[in-house]
């Protein structure tokens, strides 16, 4: 497709625009000049209730909107939560959705996640690997969830030809994440863990699980970056990956922080805790054949969102 910019004055409705990712996309809208870019938190318009949402859109009338609200959490909050994880995503995604076709949105871009993939997809995970194959148990729920919502943008524009697009992020990090040790990702997990052993001199730090599964990450500027740059160039059917290309396993991650932190004691994996799916590197090259490619690496990406953690969270 060729590039079809979207005007700098169109109402780009943000669903989730506080959360990690959310608010990765506000940035860079704005710093692209777009100047009417719009959220609601949650108190204020709970994308569960088909009717506040129809409030809200009645309200702003959005042209462009992306969909980057979703309940989230790491292995351990999914594998606990299976019922939140569907119930919650399905709702605000159907509700937005349903909505966005209502007020006649032009441009819509469904963010989801690769865990949509099978457990044992052949590496690194092509788009057209979606529903060949069993999902991985901890995360079922969730992957469902968003399938669910790839369809369904799928299918408005195959029925009422919307022009609307779905992005598959690898995993994900940056400022403003999740430091909860319950229920955030590995790496804000890490990296707070790390930290508190550091500042206070232990001599061990327990990782979860053997250390040997593979993770690819992928900084959320890059994500809004890419995000921004779908809704512009690709106008396809089905999912395109948002990745790196390159993965690293657990234990590698664990010692990147470790050093990012100044943590020089011993890393003890924990194995009564769950490794997830062993690899999920996406393959990139329908985005990049397109001519996007991410910019952050991992290590300047982990420092670069350390310190953002040691000014807003470690402080705190
Ligand atoms: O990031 P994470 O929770 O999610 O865990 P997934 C990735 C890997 O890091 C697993 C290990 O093998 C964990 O066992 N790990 C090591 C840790 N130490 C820790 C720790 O302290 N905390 C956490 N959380 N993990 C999620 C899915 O899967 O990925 C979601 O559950 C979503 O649905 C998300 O797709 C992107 O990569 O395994």
């Amino acid at each position: 497709m060729s590039a079809t910019p979207l005007s700098r004055e169109a109402t780009v409705y943000v669903a989730g625009h506080h959360g990690l990712v959310g608010s990765a996309i506000v940035r860079h809208l704005r710093a692209q000049g777009f100047t009417n870019v719009v959220g609601a938190r949650s108190a204020e318009v709970d994308l569960r209730d088909p009717a506040a949402v129809q409030a809200w859109f009645e309200k702003v009338r959005p042209t462009v909107v992306v969909d980057a609200a979703a309940r989230v959490g790491g292995i351990l909050a999914n594998s606990q939560s299976p019922v939140e994880f569907l119930s919650d995503n399905l709702r605000m995604q159907l509700n937005l959705i349903d909505t966005a076709h209502r007020f006649d949105v032009e441009r819509l871009l469904f963010l989801g996640s690769s865990c949509i993939y099978p457990k044992f997809a052949e590496q690194p995970i092509r788009e057209d690997s979606l529903l060949t194959g069993k999902l991985e148990e901890t995360n079922d729920a969730y992957a469902v969830a968003k399938i669910a919502g790839i369809t369904q943008v799928d299918a408005y524009r195959r029925e009422y030809g919307r022009r609307w697009i779905s992005a598959m992020p690898t995993n994900l990090y940056g400022p403003g994440d999740n430091f909860d040790l319950q229920k955030s990702h590995v790496l804000p997990a890490l990296m707070s863990k790390f930290h508190t052993a550091a500042v206070e001199k232990h001599s061990q730090v327990v990782v979860w699980g053997t250390g040997t599964p593979r993770r690819e990450f992928l900084h959320t500027d890059d994500l809004a970056a890419a995000c921004l740059f779908l809704l512009e160039h690709y106008d396809e059917p089905g999912p395109i990956n948002v990745g790196v290309g390159e993965d690293l396993e657990i234990r590698e991650i664990a010692q990147i922080v470790a050093d990012v932190t100044g943590f020089t004691g011993e890393l003890v994996f924990d194995t009564s805790k769950p490794d997830g799916t062993p690899r999920k590197l996406l393959d990139i090259s329908r985005l990049t054949g397109l001519g996007w490619k991410p910019t952050i690496t991992i290590s300047d990406g982990i420092r670069s969102t350390y310190d953002w953690y040691l000014a807003n969270v470690a402080q705190a």
